[in-house]
């Protein structure tokens, strides 16, 4: 390894010792840029990777708030403003109970490279809270948001920090933020958060984005192989936002999804999974996958275990950090999987990620492939900055061109340092070579 490189590896790893998600982010774009760092020794000479790990800011904070019984909680908030080098603060808020620092920080990290490949001017943050949404009634949800966003709305603006959704945040939480900022601050400033309601502001294609994304992205790789989607046999992990988008768009490109998931188990539907029944329980009920099979003759419930048992020509996961490990990915291969495209950040672990490479398996890494919930969130702010709404179709069009702009450039960056079909290594390089670029622009700051 390249002599600068394995130091800066070592000054982050010593100073975020217990960050162990951080580390691994932090670890995969460092060593894709072996060979930029010999042909450009700039980067060096302006400790680019140094300061690129260094988060410019982090708040914390305590979040008080009282719950239904009218007992006092007490949640922990984070925001990282990790770069904005080429633009504001740009990434969602996650509400999870697993969520720390170090889980912020890898977000953040990955969000950078991300928000760069868009090509639209959003530099990278992440925030979010550990309070646990499960089981929590509409108002004490409202009552949380309000009092997160009581701490927030300092650090917020449409030129310097804009959140937007993540695990368990979607439009009526941003509502519920938005409402609070606008009561703080007295200003209807629309462009201070995106994910909004379509009548508050939001834009059209928001919601679908990531998932309808993530699938454009696959159909561009699989034509590469000139395959597509069409008759192939799928599998999507989890069944939020992501998740159901993905599925729909994987249906209407005629594929067959056959398993989906969520955090307690999977369903495996033969005929092809019913989206109408799973938006309805996950989306409108808030309740479980496991009722799935009750309204659905012919498919099965399998407590704890995971979609990628299931047999597949594509899978897609979409439910969270580290959920595809090694052996998850031996059982796709065994399953002769051709293609992995995550629509969740960081879901496959680097051991799975190495055998993908081994078996020649096309595999799009997630800051690729789920880059078109914040591209069509950057559209969100261009609409509301203009005071404009732009059609669905309009938005639809902009995000398919989006998403076939970043897969050229990983394919492009992979074919010019010699790695053909090595997306993790194209997205990591086309990501950090803007942001790098931008740093030796502005000087040492
Ligand atoms: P949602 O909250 O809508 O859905 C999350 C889904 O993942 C649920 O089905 C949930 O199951 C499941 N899940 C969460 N944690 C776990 C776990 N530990 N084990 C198994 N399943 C789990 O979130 P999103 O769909 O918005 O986000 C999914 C992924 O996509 C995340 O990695 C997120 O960072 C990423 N992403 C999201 C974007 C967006 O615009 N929303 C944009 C780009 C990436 P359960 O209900 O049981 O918790
Ligand atoms: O991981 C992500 O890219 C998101 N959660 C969406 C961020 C955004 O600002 O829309």
């Amino acid at each position: 390894m390249n002599e600068y490189l394995s130091q800066a590896l070592q000054t982050v790893t010593e100073r975020n010792a217990s960050q162990s998600l951080f580390l691994q982010a932090v670890t995969e774009v460092f060593e894709s840029l072996e060979p930029i760092l010999a042909e450009t020794p700039d980067i060096e000479a302006y400790s680019i990777l140094e300061r690129i790990a260094e988060p410019e800011r982090q708040i914390m904070f305590r979040v008080s708030w009282v719950d239904d019984r009218g007992r006092v909680q007490v949640n922990r908030g984070y925001r990282v403003g990790f770069s904005s080098v080429l633009g504001p603060y740009k990434g969602g808020m996650r509400f999870h109970p697993t969520v720390r620092l170090d889980v912020i920080k890898f977000l953040a990290f990955e969000q950078i490279f991300k928000n760069s490949l868009t090509g639209l001017g959003i530099g990278g943050g992440k925030g979010g809270s550990d309070f646990n949404p499960r089981g929590k009634s509409d108002g004490e949800i409202m009552r949380f948001c309000q009092a997160f966003m009581s701490e927030l709305y300092h650090f917020l603006g449409e030129s310097t920090d804009v959140p937007a959704g993540d695990i368990g945040v979607g439009a009526r939480e941003i509502g519920y933020l938005f409402g609070q900022y606008k009561r703080l601050t007295k200003r209807f400033a629309q462009g201070v958060l995106t994910g909004k309601q379509v009548g508050l502001g939001g834009s059209l294609v928001r919601k679908e984005a990531t998932g309808f994304g993530a699938v454009y992205f696959a159909s561009e790789m699989l034509a590469t192989r000139n395959e597509s989607l069409k008759g192939k046999t799928c599998v999507v992990s989890g069944s939020g936002n992501v998740a159901i988008y993905c599925a729909r768009k994987i249906q209407e490109l005629g594929g067959t999804v056959v398993a989906m998931s969520d955090s307690e188990g999977s369903i495996h539907d033969p005929n092809g999974v019913d989206l109408d029944i799973v938006a309805a329980i996950k989306e409108v009920e808030r309740s479980r996958i496991s009722q799935y099979p009750q309204r659905r003759p012919g498919s099965q419930f399998f407590h704890g275990d995971k979609v990628w048992k299931f047999r597949c020509d594509v899978a897609f996961p979409c439910a969270t950090q580290n959920e595809l490990e090694l052996e998850d990915a031996q059982q796709l291969v065994d399953n002769d999987c051709m293609a992995v495209i995550e629509g969740a950040n960081m879901p496959s672990t680097p051991k799975a990620i190495a055998l993908f490479r081994e078996k020649d398996l096309l595999f799009a890494p997630g800051k690729a492939a789920n880059a078109g919930g914040v591209a069509v969130s950057a559209l969100e702010m261009q609409q509301n900055a203009s005071l404009q709404h732009w059609t669905f179709k309009k938005v639809d069009q902009r995000l398919q061109t989006i998403m076939a702009d970043i897969h050229r450039e990983c394919v492009f960056y992979s074919k010019k340092y010699h790695r053909p079909d090595d997306y993790v290594f194209g997205a990591n390089v086309g990501g950090f070579i803007k942001v790098a670029g931008g740093m030796q622009a502005y000087g040492v700051i």
